[in-house]
Protein backbone atom coordinates (compact mmCIF):
# COMPACT_ATOMS: atom_id res chain seq x y z
CA UNK A 1 0.00 0.00 0.00
CA UNK A 2 1.44 3.42 -0.84
CA UNK A 3 2.28 5.53 2.09
CA UNK A 4 1.38 9.03 1.23
CA UNK A 5 1.19 12.61 2.77
CA UNK A 6 -2.15 14.09 3.84
CA UNK A 7 -0.84 17.60 1.35
CA UNK A 8 -0.96 15.46 -1.61
CA UNK A 9 -4.37 12.84 -1.15
CA UNK A 10 -6.34 14.50 -3.79
CA UNK A 11 -4.15 12.59 -6.30
CA UNK A 12 -5.00 9.30 -4.95
CA UNK A 13 -8.87 9.76 -5.09
CA UNK A 14 -10.72 6.16 -5.07
CA UNK A 15 -7.59 4.36 -4.50
CA UNK A 16 -6.55 2.54 -1.32
CA UNK A 17 -3.72 4.44 1.02
CA UNK A 18 -2.14 4.06 3.99
CA UNK A 19 -1.59 7.57 5.90
CA UNK A 20 1.43 7.99 8.44
CA UNK A 21 0.49 10.28 12.00
CA UNK A 22 -1.04 11.11 14.89
CA UNK A 23 -4.55 11.29 16.51
CA UNK A 24 -5.61 15.05 17.02
CA UNK A 25 -9.14 14.37 17.95
CA UNK A 26 -11.78 11.49 17.23
CA UNK A 27 -15.65 11.00 17.82
CA UNK A 28 -18.41 8.87 17.33
CA UNK A 29 -21.95 9.00 15.89
CA UNK A 30 -24.56 6.00 15.27
CA UNK A 31 -22.20 2.75 14.03
CA UNK A 32 -19.88 5.40 12.62
CA UNK A 33 -16.60 6.35 14.52
CA UNK A 34 -14.01 9.37 12.68
CA UNK A 35 -10.75 9.80 13.72
CA UNK A 36 -9.20 12.81 12.75
CA UNK A 37 -5.42 11.98 12.00
CA UNK A 38 -2.83 14.41 11.05
CA UNK A 39 0.39 13.67 9.43
CA UNK A 40 2.51 17.48 9.66
CA UNK A 41 1.26 18.52 6.32
CA UNK A 42 -2.74 18.52 7.27
CA UNK A 43 -5.82 16.88 9.21
CA UNK A 44 -7.77 14.01 7.37
CA UNK A 45 -10.46 12.49 8.53
CA UNK A 46 -11.11 8.93 8.50
CA UNK A 47 -14.10 6.60 8.67
CA UNK A 48 -14.81 3.63 10.68
CA UNK A 49 -17.94 1.90 9.16
CA UNK A 50 -18.94 -1.12 11.79
CA UNK A 51 -20.38 -2.94 8.44
CA UNK A 52 -17.54 -2.39 6.71
CA UNK A 53 -14.38 -3.43 9.42
CA UNK A 54 -13.19 -6.41 11.00
CA UNK A 55 -14.79 -5.94 15.26
CA UNK A 56 -10.65 -5.61 15.66
CA UNK A 57 -10.00 -2.92 13.80
CA UNK A 58 -13.23 -0.86 14.38
CA UNK A 59 -12.66 -1.61 18.37
CA UNK A 60 -9.05 0.15 18.00
CA UNK A 61 -11.46 3.56 18.12
CA UNK A 62 -11.62 3.03 21.82
CA UNK A 63 -7.90 2.57 22.96
CA UNK A 64 -6.66 5.52 20.96
CA UNK A 65 -6.28 8.89 22.32
CA UNK A 66 -5.24 12.06 21.65
CA UNK A 67 -1.73 12.11 19.64
CA UNK A 68 -1.51 8.09 19.75
CA UNK A 69 0.55 7.32 16.61
CA UNK A 70 -0.75 4.90 14.17
CA UNK A 71 -1.01 4.32 10.64
CA UNK A 72 -4.34 3.88 8.95
CA UNK A 73 -5.35 2.21 5.52
CA UNK A 74 -8.67 3.16 3.74
CA UNK A 75 -10.02 4.10 0.64
CA UNK A 76 -10.00 8.34 -0.49
CA UNK A 77 -13.18 9.35 -1.46
CA UNK A 78 -13.87 13.29 -2.11
CA UNK A 79 -16.21 14.70 0.24
CA UNK A 80 -16.49 18.55 -0.40
CA UNK A 81 -17.71 18.54 3.94
CA UNK A 82 -14.87 17.06 4.80
CA UNK A 83 -12.19 19.31 6.40
CA UNK A 84 -9.90 19.30 3.19
CA UNK A 85 -12.07 17.84 0.59
CA UNK A 86 -11.34 14.30 1.49
CA UNK A 87 -12.15 11.24 3.69
CA UNK A 88 -10.08 7.67 4.26
CA UNK A 89 -13.13 4.74 4.62
CA UNK A 90 -10.55 3.03 6.51
CA UNK A 91 -10.01 -1.00 6.16
CA UNK A 92 -7.65 -1.31 8.58
CA UNK A 93 -5.63 0.80 11.77
CA UNK A 94 -2.11 -0.15 13.09
CA UNK A 95 -1.53 1.23 16.24
CA UNK A 96 1.84 2.08 17.00
CA UNK A 97 1.80 3.86 19.99
CA UNK A 98 -0.63 4.68 22.92
CA UNK A 99 -0.03 8.28 24.38
CA UNK A 100 -1.61 7.98 27.95
CA UNK A 101 -2.83 11.27 29.03
CA UNK A 102 -1.37 13.64 26.97
CA UNK A 103 -1.34 16.97 28.35
CA UNK A 104 -2.53 19.66 25.87
CA UNK A 105 -6.25 19.13 25.65
CA UNK A 106 -8.73 20.93 23.47
CA UNK A 107 -9.71 23.34 26.02
CA UNK A 108 -7.69 26.39 26.97
CA UNK A 109 -4.77 26.64 28.83
CA UNK A 110 -2.41 29.18 29.87
CA UNK A 111 0.68 30.40 28.15
CA UNK A 112 3.30 29.45 30.68
CA UNK A 113 1.70 26.17 30.83
CA UNK A 114 1.83 25.93 26.75
CA UNK A 115 5.38 27.06 26.77
CA UNK A 116 6.90 24.62 29.60
CA UNK A 117 5.36 21.87 27.27
CA UNK A 118 6.67 23.42 23.76
CA UNK A 119 8.22 20.26 22.53
CA UNK A 120 4.51 19.07 22.69
CA UNK A 121 2.45 22.32 21.99
CA UNK A 122 4.52 22.46 18.50
CA UNK A 123 2.17 19.76 17.20
CA UNK A 124 -1.02 22.03 17.61
CA UNK A 125 -2.37 23.34 14.47
CA UNK A 126 -1.65 27.24 15.26
CA UNK A 127 1.54 27.05 16.32
CA UNK A 128 2.26 24.76 13.13
CA UNK A 129 0.48 27.23 10.56
CA UNK A 130 3.23 30.25 12.50
CA UNK A 131 6.17 27.85 11.85
CA UNK A 132 5.28 27.45 8.29
CA UNK A 133 5.22 30.83 7.77
CA UNK A 134 8.02 31.00 9.37
CA UNK A 135 9.76 28.70 7.27
CA UNK A 136 8.11 30.43 3.36
CA UNK A 137 9.47 34.05 5.16
CA UNK A 138 13.25 32.35 5.22
CA UNK A 139 12.85 31.07 2.22
CA UNK A 140 11.62 34.46 0.40
CA UNK A 141 14.01 36.32 2.14
CA UNK A 142 16.77 33.84 0.65
CA UNK A 143 15.49 34.52 -2.44
CA UNK A 144 15.34 38.16 -2.80
CA UNK A 145 18.91 37.88 -1.91
CA UNK A 146 19.73 35.27 -4.57
CA UNK A 147 18.20 36.78 -7.21
CA UNK A 148 20.11 40.04 -6.67
CA UNK A 149 23.26 38.94 -6.31
CA UNK A 150 24.02 39.10 -2.62
CA UNK A 151 26.37 36.28 -1.43
CA UNK A 152 25.79 34.25 1.51
CA UNK A 153 28.65 34.61 4.28
CA UNK A 154 27.96 32.53 7.19
CA UNK A 155 29.82 34.63 9.86
CA UNK A 156 30.79 33.08 13.40
CA UNK A 157 28.87 32.39 16.57
CA UNK A 158 32.07 33.01 18.91
CA UNK A 159 33.56 35.60 18.61
CA UNK A 160 36.72 37.92 19.93
CA UNK A 161 35.32 41.58 19.52
CA UNK A 162 31.94 42.99 20.64
CA UNK A 163 29.81 43.53 17.43
CA UNK A 164 27.19 46.06 19.04
CA UNK A 165 27.14 46.81 23.22
CA UNK A 166 28.87 45.44 26.22
CA UNK A 167 25.63 45.85 28.03
CA UNK A 168 24.31 42.61 26.36
CA UNK A 169 27.42 39.83 25.94
CA UNK A 170 26.95 36.17 26.37
CA UNK A 171 30.41 34.87 27.41
CA UNK A 172 32.25 31.44 27.73
CA UNK A 173 35.76 31.13 28.37
CA UNK A 174 37.94 30.00 25.42
CA UNK A 175 40.86 27.88 25.86
CA UNK A 176 43.84 29.85 26.69
CA UNK A 177 42.74 32.88 24.75
CA UNK A 178 40.67 34.82 27.24
CA UNK A 179 36.69 35.07 26.80
CA UNK A 180 35.00 34.44 23.48
CA UNK A 181 31.35 36.23 22.97
CA UNK A 182 28.68 34.95 21.39
CA UNK A 183 27.67 36.53 18.55
CA UNK A 184 25.26 39.97 19.18
CA UNK A 185 25.52 40.46 15.14
CA UNK A 186 27.15 39.01 11.61
CA UNK A 187 27.82 42.64 10.95
CA UNK A 188 31.55 43.38 11.41
CA UNK A 189 32.31 39.84 9.41
CA UNK A 190 29.95 40.77 6.46
CA UNK A 191 31.73 44.54 6.35
CA UNK A 192 34.66 42.67 5.78
CA UNK A 193 33.12 40.45 2.86
CA UNK A 194 31.42 42.91 1.08
CA UNK A 195 34.78 44.27 0.31
CA UNK A 196 35.65 41.31 -0.61
CA UNK A 197 32.14 40.12 -2.73
CA UNK A 198 30.55 43.68 -2.92
CA UNK A 199 27.11 42.53 -1.85
CA UNK A 200 26.32 40.11 0.90
CA UNK A 201 24.58 38.91 3.69
CA UNK A 202 24.48 36.64 6.38
CA UNK A 203 21.71 34.79 8.40
CA UNK A 204 21.76 33.09 11.69
CA UNK A 205 21.06 33.38 15.20
CA UNK A 206 22.25 35.84 17.33
CA UNK A 207 22.68 36.25 20.99
CA UNK A 208 21.91 39.11 23.42
CA UNK A 209 21.69 39.09 27.48
CA UNK A 210 18.17 41.05 26.98
CA UNK A 211 17.25 41.83 30.20
CA UNK A 212 13.90 43.49 28.48
CA UNK A 213 11.31 41.22 29.65
CA UNK A 214 9.19 42.84 27.14
CA UNK A 215 6.79 40.52 24.03
CA UNK A 216 9.74 42.14 21.22
CA UNK A 217 12.69 40.71 23.00
CA UNK A 218 14.20 37.24 23.06
CA UNK A 219 17.91 36.30 24.12
CA UNK A 220 18.20 34.03 21.21
CA UNK A 221 16.78 35.09 17.69
CA UNK A 222 17.57 35.30 14.14
CA UNK A 223 18.72 37.81 12.19
CA UNK A 224 19.25 38.57 8.53
CA UNK A 225 22.37 41.32 7.95
CA UNK A 226 22.67 42.78 4.30
CA UNK A 227 25.91 44.39 3.73
CA UNK A 228 26.69 46.27 0.19
CA UNK A 229 30.02 48.06 -0.58
CA UNK A 230 29.68 51.29 -2.02
CA UNK A 231 26.14 52.09 -0.83
CA UNK A 232 25.15 55.47 0.82
CA UNK A 233 22.09 55.46 3.69
CA UNK A 234 19.48 56.18 1.34
CA UNK A 235 20.52 53.29 -0.95
CA UNK A 236 20.51 50.93 2.02
CA UNK A 237 16.57 52.02 2.87
CA UNK A 238 15.88 51.28 -0.85
CA UNK A 239 17.21 47.84 -0.04
CA UNK A 240 15.51 47.50 2.83
CA UNK A 241 12.02 48.30 1.32
CA UNK A 242 12.23 46.62 -1.63
CA UNK A 243 13.29 43.32 0.64
CA UNK A 244 10.45 44.07 2.87
CA UNK A 245 8.12 44.35 -0.17
CA UNK A 246 9.42 41.37 -1.91
CA UNK A 247 8.84 38.89 1.27
CA UNK A 248 5.24 39.87 2.30
CA UNK A 249 4.23 40.14 -1.19
CA UNK A 250 5.11 36.12 -1.60
CA UNK A 251 3.53 35.57 1.68
CA UNK A 252 0.22 37.06 0.31
CA UNK A 253 0.90 35.38 -2.54
CA UNK A 254 1.62 31.59 -1.54
CA UNK A 255 0.20 32.10 1.85
CA UNK A 256 -2.96 33.80 2.32
CA UNK A 257 -5.12 30.84 3.42
CA UNK A 258 -2.74 29.59 6.32
CA UNK A 259 -2.73 34.07 7.24
CA UNK A 260 -6.39 34.43 7.53
CA UNK A 261 -6.33 30.60 9.34
CA UNK A 262 -4.77 32.73 12.52
CA UNK A 263 -7.07 35.19 12.11
CA UNK A 264 -4.86 37.96 10.67
CA UNK A 265 -6.30 40.67 9.05
CA UNK A 266 -5.00 40.91 5.30
CA UNK A 267 -5.49 44.40 4.27
CA UNK A 268 -2.34 45.99 6.60
CA UNK A 269 -0.26 43.91 4.81
CA UNK A 270 -1.83 44.18 1.35
CA UNK A 271 -0.41 47.96 2.35
CA UNK A 272 2.79 47.01 2.36
CA UNK A 273 4.23 48.90 -1.07
CA UNK A 274 6.86 51.14 -2.11
CA UNK A 275 7.45 53.78 -0.87
CA UNK A 276 7.50 54.03 2.52
CA UNK A 277 7.99 57.40 4.90
CA UNK A 278 11.47 58.68 5.89
CA UNK A 279 11.74 60.71 8.68
CA UNK A 280 14.24 61.78 10.32
CA UNK A 281 14.84 61.42 14.15
CA UNK A 282 13.85 64.71 14.41
CA UNK A 283 10.71 64.90 13.34
CA UNK A 284 9.66 61.42 15.13
CA UNK A 285 10.59 63.88 18.59
CA UNK A 286 7.71 66.22 17.32
CA UNK A 287 5.58 63.84 16.54
CA UNK A 288 5.77 62.13 19.88
CA UNK A 289 5.36 65.20 21.77
CA UNK A 290 2.74 66.48 20.38
CA UNK A 291 0.94 63.79 21.04
CA UNK A 292 1.72 64.19 24.85
CA UNK A 293 5.21 62.28 25.13
CA UNK A 294 7.78 63.47 27.58
CA UNK A 295 10.25 62.28 25.36
CA UNK A 296 13.50 64.66 25.28
CA UNK A 297 16.11 65.06 22.02
CA UNK A 298 18.80 63.05 23.08
CA UNK A 299 16.56 59.65 24.43
CA UNK A 300 15.89 56.34 22.93
CA UNK A 301 12.67 55.17 21.45
CA UNK A 302 10.83 53.00 23.71
CA UNK A 303 8.12 50.24 22.34
CA UNK A 304 5.24 52.63 22.82
CA UNK A 305 6.80 55.17 21.10
CA UNK A 306 7.31 53.09 17.89
CA UNK A 307 3.84 51.85 18.39
CA UNK A 308 2.51 55.91 18.76
CA UNK A 309 4.70 56.81 15.64
CA UNK A 310 4.21 53.61 13.53
CA UNK A 311 -0.01 54.56 14.17
CA UNK A 312 0.89 57.50 11.83
CA UNK A 313 1.85 55.63 8.95
CA UNK A 314 -0.16 53.02 6.73
CA UNK A 315 2.77 50.76 6.05
CA UNK A 316 5.90 49.98 7.41
CA UNK A 317 8.57 53.59 8.20
CA UNK A 318 11.87 54.46 8.21
CA UNK A 319 13.33 56.58 11.17
CA UNK A 320 16.62 57.98 10.51
CA UNK A 321 19.88 59.42 12.22
CA UNK A 322 19.11 59.11 15.52
CA UNK A 323 21.66 60.74 18.44
CA UNK A 324 25.26 58.95 18.18
CA UNK A 325 24.76 58.48 21.81
CA UNK A 326 21.74 55.49 21.44
CA UNK A 327 23.32 54.26 18.38
CA UNK A 328 26.51 51.32 17.97
CA UNK A 329 29.99 52.74 17.93
CA UNK A 330 30.42 51.67 13.74
CA UNK A 331 28.10 54.09 12.56
CA UNK A 332 29.33 57.22 9.96
CA UNK A 333 28.51 60.59 11.72
CA UNK A 334 25.67 62.55 10.15
CA UNK A 335 27.93 65.27 8.24
CA UNK A 336 25.00 67.59 8.42
CA UNK A 337 24.31 67.21 11.68
CA UNK A 338 27.31 65.62 13.96
CA UNK A 339 25.33 64.86 16.60
CA UNK A 340 23.28 62.31 14.77
CA UNK A 341 24.82 59.23 13.14
CA UNK A 342 23.58 58.18 9.51
CA UNK A 343 21.46 55.51 10.70
CA UNK A 344 18.10 53.94 10.07
CA UNK A 345 15.40 51.88 11.70
CA UNK A 346 12.46 50.43 10.12
CA UNK A 347 9.24 50.18 12.24
CA UNK A 348 6.73 47.58 11.04
CA UNK A 349 2.87 48.95 11.72
CA UNK A 350 -0.05 47.68 14.28
CA UNK A 351 2.47 48.10 17.11
CA UNK A 352 4.85 45.44 16.25
CA UNK A 353 7.78 47.89 16.65
CA UNK A 354 11.30 47.95 15.15
CA UNK A 355 12.01 45.36 12.73
CA UNK A 356 15.34 46.62 10.95
CA UNK A 357 18.35 48.16 12.60
CA UNK A 358 20.61 49.84 9.77
CA UNK A 359 23.19 52.18 8.93
CA UNK A 360 26.23 53.38 6.93
CA UNK A 361 29.31 52.21 8.42
CA UNK A 362 32.02 54.94 9.27
CA UNK A 363 34.58 54.06 7.01
CA UNK A 364 37.10 56.33 8.15
CA UNK A 365 40.11 54.90 10.35
CA UNK A 366 40.83 57.70 13.05
CA UNK A 367 37.42 58.63 13.99
CA UNK A 368 36.49 54.80 14.12
CA UNK A 369 39.25 53.93 16.40
CA UNK A 370 38.35 57.37 18.30
CA UNK A 371 34.90 55.88 18.54
CA UNK A 372 35.98 52.65 19.54
CA UNK A 373 38.39 54.08 22.43
CA UNK A 374 35.51 56.40 23.29
CA UNK A 375 33.19 53.10 23.70
CA UNK A 376 36.17 51.77 26.13
CA UNK A 377 36.43 48.89 23.69
CA UNK A 378 39.66 46.47 23.59
CA UNK A 379 41.26 48.51 20.27
CA UNK A 380 43.41 45.09 19.82
CA UNK A 381 40.22 43.13 19.36
CA UNK A 382 39.21 45.24 16.55
CA UNK A 383 42.56 45.55 14.39
CA UNK A 384 41.09 43.39 11.22
CA UNK A 385 38.07 45.48 11.86
CA UNK A 386 40.11 48.47 11.48
CA UNK A 387 42.17 46.75 8.61
CA UNK A 388 39.09 47.31 6.70
CA UNK A 389 39.49 50.93 6.16
CA UNK A 390 43.11 50.73 5.98
CA UNK A 391 42.85 48.57 2.91
CA UNK A 392 40.45 49.93 -0.02
CA UNK A 393 38.11 51.30 2.49
CA UNK A 394 34.80 52.87 0.77
CA UNK A 395 31.57 53.67 1.42
CA UNK A 396 29.36 50.82 2.45
CA UNK A 397 26.00 50.37 4.64
CA UNK A 398 24.04 47.33 5.96
CA UNK A 399 21.26 46.38 7.85
CA UNK A 400 19.87 43.62 10.33
CA UNK A 401 16.30 42.15 10.01
CA UNK A 402 15.31 40.54 13.18
CA UNK A 403 13.40 37.50 11.76
CA UNK A 404 11.07 36.99 14.70
CA UNK A 405 9.97 40.46 14.74
CA UNK A 406 8.76 39.77 11.57
CA UNK A 407 7.28 36.30 12.01
CA UNK A 408 5.16 38.21 15.03
CA UNK A 409 4.39 40.83 12.53
CA UNK A 410 3.15 39.08 8.96
CA UNK A 411 1.00 36.46 11.45
CA UNK A 412 -0.17 38.74 13.42
CA UNK A 413 0.85 37.13 16.87
CA UNK A 414 0.58 39.39 19.87
CA UNK A 415 3.82 38.11 21.63
CA UNK A 416 7.19 37.40 19.96
CA UNK A 417 7.58 33.88 21.71
CA UNK A 418 5.59 32.13 19.00
CA UNK A 419 7.51 32.89 16.19
CA UNK A 420 10.43 30.35 16.91
CA UNK A 421 10.05 26.99 17.61
CA UNK A 422 11.91 27.14 21.51
CA UNK A 423 12.08 30.54 22.48
CA UNK A 424 14.91 31.30 24.91
CA UNK A 425 14.16 34.80 27.40
CA UNK A 426 15.62 35.58 30.58
CA UNK A 427 12.83 33.26 32.16
CA UNK A 428 12.69 30.15 29.93
CA UNK A 429 15.81 27.88 28.82
CA UNK A 430 13.36 24.74 29.36
CA UNK A 431 12.17 22.93 26.97
O1 LIG B 1 20.65 45.78 17.17
S1 LIG B 1 20.02 45.92 15.90
O2 LIG B 1 19.11 47.03 15.77
N1 LIG B 1 21.11 46.10 14.74
C1 LIG B 1 22.15 45.25 14.57
O3 LIG B 1 22.35 44.26 15.21
C2 LIG B 1 23.05 45.58 13.40
N2 LIG B 1 24.36 45.00 13.65
C3 LIG B 1 22.43 45.08 12.13
C4 LIG B 1 23.24 45.47 10.93
O4 LIG B 1 23.29 46.64 10.63
N3 LIG B 1 23.86 44.51 10.29
O5 LIG B 1 19.22 44.60 15.62
C5 LIG B 1 18.62 44.39 14.36
C6 LIG B 1 17.24 43.80 14.51
C7 LIG B 1 16.28 44.68 15.29
O6 LIG B 1 15.71 45.66 14.47
C8 LIG B 1 15.26 43.66 15.74
O7 LIG B 1 14.36 43.35 14.69
C9 LIG B 1 16.11 42.45 16.00
O8 LIG B 1 17.30 42.60 15.26
N4 LIG B 1 16.43 42.32 17.43
C10 LIG B 1 15.82 41.47 18.26
N5 LIG B 1 14.84 40.57 18.06
C11 LIG B 1 14.45 39.81 19.10
N6 LIG B 1 14.97 39.93 20.34
C12 LIG B 1 15.96 40.82 20.60
N7 LIG B 1 16.49 40.87 21.81
C13 LIG B 1 16.42 41.64 19.53
N8 LIG B 1 17.37 42.60 19.42
C14 LIG B 1 17.36 43.00 18.14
Amino acid sequence: MPAVYVKEIGKFNGQEVTVRGWLYNKRSSGKIRFLLVRDGTGLIQCVLDRSSISPEVFDSYEKLSQESSLMVTGKVREDKRAPGGYELNLSDVEVVQVAIDYPISPKEHGVEFLMDRRHLWLRSSRQQTILKLRNEIIKAIRDYFYENDFILIDTPILTGSIGETAATLFSTEYFNLGKAYLAQTGQLYVEAACVAFGKVYCFGPTFRAEKSKTRRHLTEFWMVEGEMAYYDHNDNMDVQEELVVYVVERILEKKRAELESLGRDLSPLENVKKPFARILYDEAIKILQKKGSKIQWGDDLGGEDETVLANEFDRPVFISCYPKEVKAFYMKPNPDDPRTSLCNDLLAPEGYGEIIGASQRNDDYDSLLARIKEEKLPVDAYEWYLDLRKYGSVPHSGFGLGLERTVAWICGVKHIRESIPFPRTIYRLYP
